[in-house]
């Protein structure tokens, strides 16, 4: 049997505002994991149209393609074109789970929820001749989960290969946010079990490790027995997590510190009470983000800040203000998305009961368009302040800004090092994607989430005076 599953590109992948490096990050991990339960002896391709031109021309007898809302056309014309050639073609993903009705025409077989269920039934079925049109999953459980078929990725074309989930969905709610749509209907939140975790952790090569987890410290017991078994490994990790994790659970933290947290990306979302609650983002409400900030910075993590513009407690003044306050705080990295109504989700439902809903145009879709009507400004202010955002944090003036506010040189210098390099050095990114030489970059990257420190010896690391930081020895 011939299978290619294919990550089709977003419709900005062949715009101007296309930026190479942002798709050149993760290799597509949901198909690398759902290639793990394919039987011995398969044929199997994966192509990622963000990093490679796909190759049409073949003729594969199973076709799977994932389907997110901004690269939904992409995927549905590639899935006509294999139908033509008589494949059998599976459709899967978010987009597909929260618009099946849109996703059928185009598949012979959809997928509803995540795969780790419905996929081996599905082959199972397949192979016997007998493939249904439709799979949904009920059962959500990964004590079974086999490891990802990492060598199905070309690692040269991503700067991290070694990203790994954890965990799936997440224990909150908040309106705007794919997870209910997905995993509704069953387990909204579970993990892995620990020593599984550990031993893909273990047979990760390299030091720099990227969880891509929804809220990787949901589970405290889970995480916590995570961090001490990862202790020693001399890793450096990136993340995300909560604002209420960050106030309440200290010790998490610390643990998350001393096994080589280096860099976690906080939902702060908005600064204005009125807005979170009006995405029920309740458990970031009354909370002291800036002393969230001196708890993460006193213990040597980098951040990066989420914050979505467009929300019903939102004026004019919002992007300014944002910028201004994520200055102030010395954040490292922030990334900005206009709220964007999911199909599926709780705040797309209350739009469209209020008709503000202005464009079903999924291409549109991508959190840097205003596709509703905003209460307290026009959609044509919500996008130029969006731009104005970025620009304006990511300006030198304003990166020098924050990274004054350090209490050392090194973690000043580690501040203009990874903001300069995220956003500074685009013509740069292009250049070394170009050539190939993206893995060359991976000990530049640890070495700046390091602390400017290159050269490690393993355990006998010491960080450097002034930088607070992990334990030696997990550094
Ligand atoms: C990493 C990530 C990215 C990375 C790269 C993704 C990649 N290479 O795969 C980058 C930074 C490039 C990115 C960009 C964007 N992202 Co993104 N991203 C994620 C994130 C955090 C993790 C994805 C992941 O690896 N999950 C882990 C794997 C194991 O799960 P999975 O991929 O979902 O695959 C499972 C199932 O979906 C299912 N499945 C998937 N396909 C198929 C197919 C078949 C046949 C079957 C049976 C099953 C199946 O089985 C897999 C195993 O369970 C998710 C959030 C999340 N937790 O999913 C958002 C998420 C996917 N992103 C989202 C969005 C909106 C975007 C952007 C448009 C936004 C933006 N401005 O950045 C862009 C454009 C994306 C695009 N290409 O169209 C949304 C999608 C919403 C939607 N309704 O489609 C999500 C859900 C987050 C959110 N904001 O709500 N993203
Ligand atoms: S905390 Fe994050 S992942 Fe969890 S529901 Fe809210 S937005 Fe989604």
């Amino acid at each position: 049997m011939k299978v290619k599953m294919i990550l089709p590109a977003l419709v900005e992948a062949r715009g101007l505002s296309f930026r190479p490096i942002k798709y050149s990050l993760f290799p597509p991990l949901g198909l690398a994991t759902l290639a793990a339960y394919l039987p011995p002896g398969t044929q199997v391709e994966l192509q990622d149209e963000h990093v490679e031109k796909l190759r049409l021309g073949d003729e594969p007898d199973l076709v799977v393609i994932q389907v997110y809302v901004s690269s939904a056309r992409r995927a549905y014309e590639i899935a006509d074109h294999y139908r033509a050639k008589g494949a059998h073609v599976c459709l899967g993903g978010v987009h597909v789970t929260t618009c099946p009705g849109e996703a059928a025409p185009h598949a012979d077989t959809i997928f509803l929820g995540p795969g780790e269920e419905t996929w081996p039934a599905f082959l199972e079925d397949y192979q016997r001749g007998e493939p249904k049109p439709l799979y949904w999953s009920g059962k959500r459980d990964l004590s079974c989960l086999p490891l990802p078929r990492r060598d199905l990725i070309r690692k040269e074309r991503y700067l991290v290969p070694n990203s790994l989930v954890v965990s799936r969905g997440c224990p909150h709610h908040c309106s705007f946010c794919y997870k209910d749509s997905f995993f509704g209907g069953g387990r909204p939140y579970y993990t892995l079990q620990v020593d599984r975790a550990l031993r893909e952790i273990a047979g990760l090569p390299g030091r720099h490790l990227y969880f891509l987890d929804d809220h990787l410290f949901g589970n405290p017991r889970f995480v916590e027995a995570l961090f001490d078994g990862m202790r020693g490994m001399s890793r450096l990790w990136q993340g995300a997590g909560t604002v209420q994790t960050i106030l309440t659970q200290p010790r998490l933290l610390e643990k998350a510190a001393a096994c080589g947290l280096k860099s976690l990306f906080v939902g702060f979302e908005t600064l204005n009470a009125e807005s979170l609650a009006s995405v029920s983002k309740t458990h970031n409400l009354g909370r002291d983000y800036n002393e969230a900030i001196r708890r993460l910075h006193g213990l040597g993590v980098m951040i990066n800040a989420g914050f979505v513009f467009g929300m019903d407690g939102d004026e004019p003044d919002v992007f300014d203000a944002t910028v201004d306050w994520a200055v102030e705080q010395g954040l490292e990295t922030a990334t900005f998305h206009i709220l964007t109504p999911y199909p599926g989700t709780a705040l797309r439902a209350s739009l469209e009961k209020e008709g503000r809903i202005l464009t079903n145009d999924w291409d549109l879709y991508d959190t840097r368009h205003a596709v509703f009507q905003p209460r307290r400004m026009s959609p044509v202010q919500l996008e130029s302040g969006y731009w104005r955002a970025y620009e304006r944090f990511y300006s030198w003036d304003n990166i020098l800004k924050a990274a004054l506010t350090k209490p050392d040189l090194a973690s000043g210098l580690r501040h203009l090092a990874y903001s300069g390099a995220w956003k500074k050095m685009e013509p740069l990114w292009n250049l070394i994607i170009k050539t190939g030489a993206l893995g060359l970059m991976r000990p530049a990257l640890e070495g700046v989430l390091n602390g400017m420190k290159w050269v490690s010896t393993g355990k006998e690391f010491k960080p450097l005076p002034g930088i607070p930081g992990p334990a030696a020895e997990a550094m």
